[in-house]
Parts: C-alpha cells; structure tokens; sequence
C-alpha cells in the first residue's frame, strides 16, 4: 500500500460535511461528483440540511441563484480557470470547463474550512502555464545501470516493473489524484533515453500508453511519449531515419495516425536527439528545426506537440581542449535557430546551462529565442541534490529561476522531472513529496510564494498539523536547499560528485574527464573562465546588463563566481571573507545545519505516523553523514590544494 500523500481523508474534512451540489456534465464532473460523495462518505455526517456548496460548470443549466450571480461577474474564466465566492451562507466555485472544476474543488479543499467561513469577495483563478508537465524517466525494461527508473530515488515505476506494464491502475489512480489537486495536467511516460523497448511504445506496445491514458483521464491529465529519432528505422525498418525523406515522413504520419486512433486526447512527443548517444538529426547533416518540425508536422492534424530538449552537448570533450565548453552548447546549438520551429513545436530547456546542478546561472537560450515556444525544465528528482536521502526543498531555487527578470515572460511551459516511484511514499523522503507539489502549484502561479506553498503542504499532509511540527518542518526544510549548498561544491562551480551515480563528494571525479564538467582548481586558484575577455565567452550568451554583470568580477554575484571566473583563493566576495575562508566557513555551517535539522525532527515524533517519522529520521541520519563526508572532503582538497590555513583554526584533514 501507499501513503496518501496531501491527499488524506482528513483533507477534506471541511468539504465532507457540507452539502454540496454539482451542475455539468462529463467525465471530469464525475470525478468531482465521486471526489465529494468520498469525502461525505469518510466524514459520515452526510452533509448539512440545505447545500451550501456550489461547484458547477458556467454552461450548466439551469443553474442555482448563487452560482448564476458569479456567472454574471466572473468574466472569462478559459478552460481550466475557476472563480470562488462565498456568498449569505453558500460557497460558489463556476468553472470554466470540466478541469477547471476540478481545480476549484481541490482549491476548496485547500481552504478547508475557511471556504465556508465569512463572505468572500470573487476571486478568479487562471493557470499561469496551459501545460504543467512532468517527465517520467521510467524504463519499461530493467536498464543494467540505470534501474527501472533512470535517477528514480524512490523504489521502481508507478507504471513499469520488469518489461511490462506493471497493470496496477488503482496506484496509477491515486497518482493523478495528487497531481490533478496541485494543478499537473501532463505526464511523459517514459524516459527521453528511449532503450528497444521503450521504442515499442509507440507501435506494438501502444495498448500500455492507453492503459495509463485512460486512468489519468479522469484527473485532467494527458499522456505523452518519450520517442526515439531513430524510430522510422528502428521499428519500421527503414534504410535511414532523415527528416527530409518523405518515406521517413509518411512513416511518422501513419505512425502517428495510429497513436491517436488509440488515445485520441494524446499529447504529443518527447525527444532527446542527438544528446548523450541519443540519435537525432546531425546523423543526416540536418538541423534540430527539420527534426522538430518533422515530428511537430506528424502531429499536428491532431493538434498534438513535441517536446524537444535543447540539452544537446558533447559528452566526449577532450578535457585537456580549455577551447570548449559544454555551458555554451545549448545557446550555440538553438540560438540560430529561433523562428525556425513549427507553432506545435516546444523547445524545452533545462533551466541551467550544465545540468541541474544546485546552483547554476538561468539558461541565456531562454532570453534568446523569442520566437520560439519554450518550455524550461526543473528537475523534481534530486539527482544532484542529495536523491531524497537528503531534505532539500527545491522550490526556493525555482522560484528564483522563474523571476530573473530576462527571462520573465519569455516561456510557456514548466516542465519537471519526476521524483515519483512506487515506494509507500510515493518519494522515498517523504518531504520530497513537497518538491513535486510546489512544482505543480509554481507551474499554475509561479509569483506563488514557496514558503507558502510548502505551508499548503503541511497542512493537506498532516491536516490541522499542531503548531509544533508546522515549526518543525519549516526549521528543517525552509533553507534546507541553501545549506545542501553550503556543504557540497561551493560557490556555483558544481559537479564534485562521484561520477555515474552523482551521489556523495568527489572532488576531481570529473576532473580529466570527456564530460565538459570541470572546476579547474589548483594550488592558485578555482573556477571556470567563461568570460568573453579571457574565458570562453559564454557571459555573452546573455543580454545586457547580464552579459556585463557576470563578466565583471566586481559585479558578478558570490554565489555563482566560480560558475563564470577563475580567481585566486585570496580573492575577496563581496560578503567581505575571502573564496578559500567562504570555502570552510560555508562547509562546517552546512554539515552543522544538516545536524540541526535531524535535531528538530526530533519535535515531530508523535505528531505524523510514525512510519513516515522513522523514514524522515533515517533519512536524516544519512544526511548528517553525507554533509560531514562532503565538509571533509571539500575543505581537506582545498586546504592541500592552497596550503591556507582556516582562519577560525578548526580542523582540518
Ligand atoms: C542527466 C542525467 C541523465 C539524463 C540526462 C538528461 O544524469 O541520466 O539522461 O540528464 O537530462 O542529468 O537527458
């Protein structure tokens, strides 16, 4: 069995004992119809004497007095928008369309019982984004490295187990559930690394893809598919796979033509192509466009879209080269590009230039494209930040993704990868639940604060949570993403990781390596030169002021100078220590912070059941562990790579 994650009985409490009437029709109606008759069954009142909560379709009719009179103020409301009031004793929510009802019943629940308190004047609610996505790197096979869910840290696939659809609809049930209350309404079903078998999906195995778009249905969300380039070849045994060749194009069509006779509300493609030995167009001498666009042509008699990740790069770089630099790859590769791209084609961006790493700058291929669709990807699995063996709420760093200012504006869509599997917690950490919620709920508003967002959290997870563990919880999890930064490799120059599995420090594992991921520390100083003076001009990817800001050293922000210039360890940040003082300063506050953190899970024993407490405490311990490996290692490497000394005096190895 498994959790229920912010979607307990309890949660809807409020809403089970009222009365509650239901106008409109369809599919989704009923899962709001179902979604209360559930919540009046678990509260065992059977509801009040006369209703007073409205939740109705804004074409219903006839419909009640109260909701008529929202109908004649709201205004448009779009597809999945909903309006709220609460008017002499009656609550309204008038949606839009079916999804829109959806969301406004899981807003009430949200409310709780401040939905039926005082009269509340209208308020509308519109998603920022039309698509709120997340991309599931689950493998239908057992990959022999990667497992059954490429960096999945949370046991195996909600929807694959051992080559097979793993069949299990009423988990695949409760997970749209979740999703539908935080506002996602797209999933990719399979990882972008499209192995043989995963292939299939598209052809043979189709029957599965309708499997899962059918029991997400109910909950508003559609299914896309991971596809690989290659596929015209691969499974329809063409000589060539080149987007320019009609056959390769017909193939697509018929292809496609099938998908939607199954599952006629597909969502469209996801592509990695020519990414990490991933084929794509360059084997043809064509263009990322030609590649989109032949797909995007594919699918838009149906009014379906690909999804086509500009996280194309040389993962075989001679590191002894200093002339390259994986940081510019994605501008360099798209940039020429913009305007070339069908209107049913997304380029979706990683929302760094590397490759999630906990403290990157935002993406200049964002700022760049303008006449593109874009769609910027966040990674809810914690690859590089502690795989759901550590607490690190990810959202504050999202939220500072989505409001540097020259990006504001210039993308559509959010996309995250999934940090979900079929452990009981749906997570592994049971706190990491919080990162894929704040994703929802920053994709449906992204100006939505993340503190208040994590605050949702607690109260739909642990409904009413007593004063204490409310405390508890943000003492552990407010900062936990700044201080998981703290103790790993500092000041935005990354990738000390152990290689292949990216978990726990190693200083030089990727050193001298072909990947493109260096810090270039020696016993002067640290850091990556991408400044367009001396470096490898990748500061000139940005527009002004940006491009200047970070090409100044006296500008450039501390927390991502190593990320743009190599400097002494004497240098002085503007915070005033020096880069080898900030070094260990930053090291013992955060594997200290780590221990503060298990200490104050301690105040939550008692107040969750208690098996999610011993997981968090488990968990917890391993943090503590892991942040003191990280300290060790970090400042022993950089106290023998400089030979200076900690000014505080404290030990070093
Ligand atoms: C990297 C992961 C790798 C993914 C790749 C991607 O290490 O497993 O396949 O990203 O996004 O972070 O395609």
């Amino acid at each position: 069995m498994w959790h229920a994650a912010w979607l307990p009985p309890e949660a809807f409490r409020a809403l089970g004992s009222r009365r509650t009437v239901v106008h409109g029709d369809g599919a989704l109606v009923d899962t709001v119809r179902s979604e209360v008759d559930r919540a009046v069954a678990a509260s065992g009142s059977g509801g009040g004497p006369t209703y007073d909560l409205v939740l109705a379709l804004d074409t219903a009719e006839p419909l009640p007095a109260e909701a008529a009179a929202v109908r004649a103020e709201a205004g448009e409301l779009g597809p999945e928008g909903f309006a709220l009031a609460r008017r002499e004793g009656v609550t309204v929510v008038l949606a839009g369309g079916p999804a829109g009802l959806l969301y406004g019943l899981f807003h009430v629940v949200r409310l709780g019982e401040s939905a039926f308190g005082a009269d509340r004047p209208i308020e509308t609610h519109r998603p920022w984004a039309a698509r709120r996505m997340v991309d599931h790197w689950d493998n239908v096979d057992v990959h022999p490295v990667m497992g059954q869910v490429e960096r999945g840290y949370a046991g195996g696939s909600i929807f694959w187990a051992d080559g097979a659809f793993r069949g299990d609809r009423d988990r695949i049930r409760a997970y749209g559930r979740l999703l539908a209350a935080c506002g996602i309404n797209a999933i990719a079903a399979n990882n972008v690394n499209v192995h043989a078998t995963e292939a299939r999906l598209l052809t043979d195995r189709l029957g599965d893809v309708k499997a899962i778009a059918d029991t997400l249905r109910p909950y508003g969300i559609r299914v896309h598919l991971s596809v690989t380039f290659a596929a015209p070849a691969v499974l329809g045994g063409l000589p060539t796979a080149d987007p320019l060749d009609e056959g390769v194009r017909s193939w697509w069509a018929a292809a496609t033509r099938r998908v939607y006779e199954t599952i006629p509300d597909f969502g469209g493609y996801l592509v990695k192509a020519d990414s990490e030995g991933q084929p794509g167009p360059f084997a043809y001498g064509r263009s990322h466009a030609d590649g989109a666009n032949l797909l995007a042509d594919a699918l838009a008699p149906y009014g379906g879209v690909v999804h086509w990740r500009a996280f194309v790069y040389n993962h075989r770089q001679d590191w002894r080269d200093r002339s390259t630099d994986r940081a510019r790859a994605a501008y360099d590769h798209f940039a020429p590009l913009d305007g070339l791209f069908r209107d049913n084609a997304i380029l979706q961006v990683k929302h760094g230039p590397m490759d999630f790493q906990p403290r990157e700058p935002v993406s200049p291929v964002i700022a760049a494209m303008p006449a593109t669709r874009l769609a910027v990807e966040l990674q809810a699995t914690q690859e590089y930040t502690g795989q759901q063996l550590h607490a690190c709420y990810l959202a504050p760093m999202w939220s500072e993704v989505l409001a540097f200012e020259p990006v504001e504006g210039r993308f559509a869509e959010l996309v995250a990868v999934s940090n979900v599997g079929d452990d009981p917690f749906w997570t592994g950490h049971p706190l990491a639940q919080a990162n894929l919620y704040a994703f929802g709920r920053l994709a449906w508003d992204p100006d939505a604060d993340p503190l208040s967002i994590l605050d949702e959290w607690i109260d739909l997870t642990f409904p009413e949570p007593p004063e204490p563990l409310r405390q508890a919880l943000h003492a552990i999890m407010d900062g936990s993403w700044r201080t998981y930064e703290r103790y790993t490799s500092p000041l935005g120059v990354g990738f000390m990781v152990r290689p292949g599995s990216h978990y726990g420090p190693d200083v030089d594992g990727y050193e001298y390596t072909p990947w493109g991921t260096y810090h270039f520390a020696d016993r002067d100083g640290v850091g990556v030169d991408r400044t367009r003076a001396t470096g490898t001009g990748f500061t000139g990817q940005y527009p002004a002021p940006w491009s200047d800001v970070y090409e100044s050293l006296d500008r450039c922000p501390d927390e991502l100078l190593l990320f743009f210039h190599h400097v002494p360890y004497g240098h002085v940040l503007h915070s005033g220590s020096t880069v080898i003082q900030h070094i260990y300063d930053t090291h013992f506050a955060g594997a200290e912070q780590a221990a503060e953190m298990r200490a104050r899970w301690a105040e939550a024993a008692g107040l969750v059941p208690a098996d999610v407490y011993d997981r968090v405490r488990e968990r917890l311990d391993e943090q503590v562990r892991s942040a003191q490996e990280w300290r060790d290692q970090v400042n022993a490497y950089f106290f023998r790579k400089s030979g200076v000394p900690d000014a505080e005096g404290r030990r070093i190895y």
